[in-house]
């Protein structure tokens, strides 16, 4: 099974992705998603540069391989270009895989432990009473998990916060657009929110919160302090993870669950993380971490640890990256929570998939590998349009993180 072709497509209905679909002699293809947010290209130059010719010839049933030789092999290791651009290839092959076998890629990974992917949506809105709309609407679809997030009185605008409701894009210019932040104004505001979403909906449902890395872990600490009274599911990107054991010092102050990883591309930007039950949920996912093979790798790590997965889902992570997650999150032992941000028709229209939603759950494709696939023609008339996220200042004008 001897890889003859490989194409990295690049394509924009509505947002960017980039896709490397490999084809083997034996007619078979597989499907990998490659985007990586405002940084598009520089993954696009990676893979048919300097990956796809070491590709053909390669056989395409040699997937672990493959990986050691695309990570060891360039000598530069890790980053997030090098890791995505090697999650496309992992992620193809083992769509191939499930083909040759005739098997939905959950089963090679050792079957179902579980009926379906619970799921969270994103509820959104610039204030409270709005936001309560949003909850009910996602609670009406049947959602067991909702993220809440809100605008902060006295700021013009907040990351996390949109004008489209169901399909919510944040890279909203080619050149990044900038948003001002307070902590002061966000820490006083916050509890407020969840205390009336909780009020209005009860103890069942599971509320999650994303602090965009804004906070150091001191202010992250009194944030989590302020928030147990709502027993939220997690607070997620409390605080840049850069510095690991800075995790430490939020754990002294409070109970809140901490989730972290959308950013990471690999093990060793948690190993810490884990191995000290610093977290809770580890938010790495398929696309961004070196696909399947190494994103399960963490995840078994994770498990020892009682760390569960609560993968990055969001609408710059393709339905091919969607797939993929999908067959690890139904098979792994400490499956926690899989993010769902839908795409637009003009997405799913170019990412025909089998997954399907139903009752606050996604379910695999049933079909051979991953059940997903690029309509190449359809992907053609969507050209590449810069996009970037946007950045964060203080009030002051000192660049933030976001
Ligand atoms: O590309 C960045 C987005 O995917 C990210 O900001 C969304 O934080 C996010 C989330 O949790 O979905
Ligand atoms: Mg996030």
């Amino acid at each position: 099974m001897k890889i003859v072709d490989a194409r990295v497509i690049v394509t924009c209905p509505g947002r960017n992705f980039v896709t490397l679909k490999v084809v083997t002699d034996d007619g078979l293809t597989g499907v990998g998603d490659a985007t990586l947010n405002g940084r598009e290209l520089a993954v696009a130059s990676y893979l048919r540069d300097h990956v796809v010719p070491t590709l053909i010839g390669r056989d395409a049933s040699r997937i672990e391989d493959t990986w050691q030789y695309l990570y060891k092999g360039a000598y530069w290791r890790r980053g997030p270009v090098t890791m995505t651009a090697i999650a496309a290839v992992d992620t193809a092959l083992w769509d191939i895989k499930g083909k040759a076998a005739g098997m939905p890629v959950y089963q090679l990974l050792g079957g179902r432990s579980r009926e379906g992917v619970t799921v969270y949506g994103h509820a959104n809105a610039e204030t409270v009473d709005e936001v309560l709309v949003e909850v009910a609407r996602y609670v009406d679809l049947g959602y067991k998990a909702v993220r809440v997030q809100t605008g902060v009185p006295g700021l013009a605008s907040t990351y996390g916060v949109s004008g489209d409701k169901m399909f919510y894009e944040p890279a909203d210019a080619a050149v990044p657009s900038e948003n001002v932040w307070s902590t002061e104004r966000y820490l006083a505001h916050t509890p407020s929110v969840f205390a009336r979403v909780r009020d209005e909906f009860g103890p069942a449902l599971r509320l999650l919160h994303d602090v965009h890395h804004r906070l150091t872990p001191i202010e992250a600490g009194r944030l989590g302090k302020s928030l147990e009274p709502y027993a939220l599911t997690w607070i997620e990107d409390p605080t840049p993870a850069e510095l690991q054991e800075g995790l430490r010092l939020i754990r002294r102050h409070t109970t809140t669950p901490i989730a972290i990883g959308e950013i990471f591309s690999g093990i060793w930007d948690c190993q810490q993380l884990i191995t000290e039950q610093l977290v809770d949920y580890i938010r790495a996912t398929v696309v961004h971490a070196g696909g399947l093979t190494h994103l399960r790798r963490i995840f078994d790590l994770a498990a020892l640890y009682q760390v569960r997965s609560g993968s990055h889902g969001a609408t710059d992570l393709s339905p091919v990256c969607m797939s993929a997650a999908l067959h690890l999150d139904i098979s792994i032992p400490n499956f926690g929570l899989q993010e769902y941000m839908r795409h637009t028709a003009e997405t799913d229209a170019v990412f025909p998939h089998g997954y399907h939603f139903a009752d606050g759950y996604l379910h695999p494709a049933e079909e051979p590998g991953l059940g997903v696939d690029i309509d190449e023609e359809l992907a053609a008339r969507y050209p590449y349009r810069p996009a970037a996220l946007p950045v964060n200042r203080l009030e002051d004008g000192t660049l933030h993180s976001w």
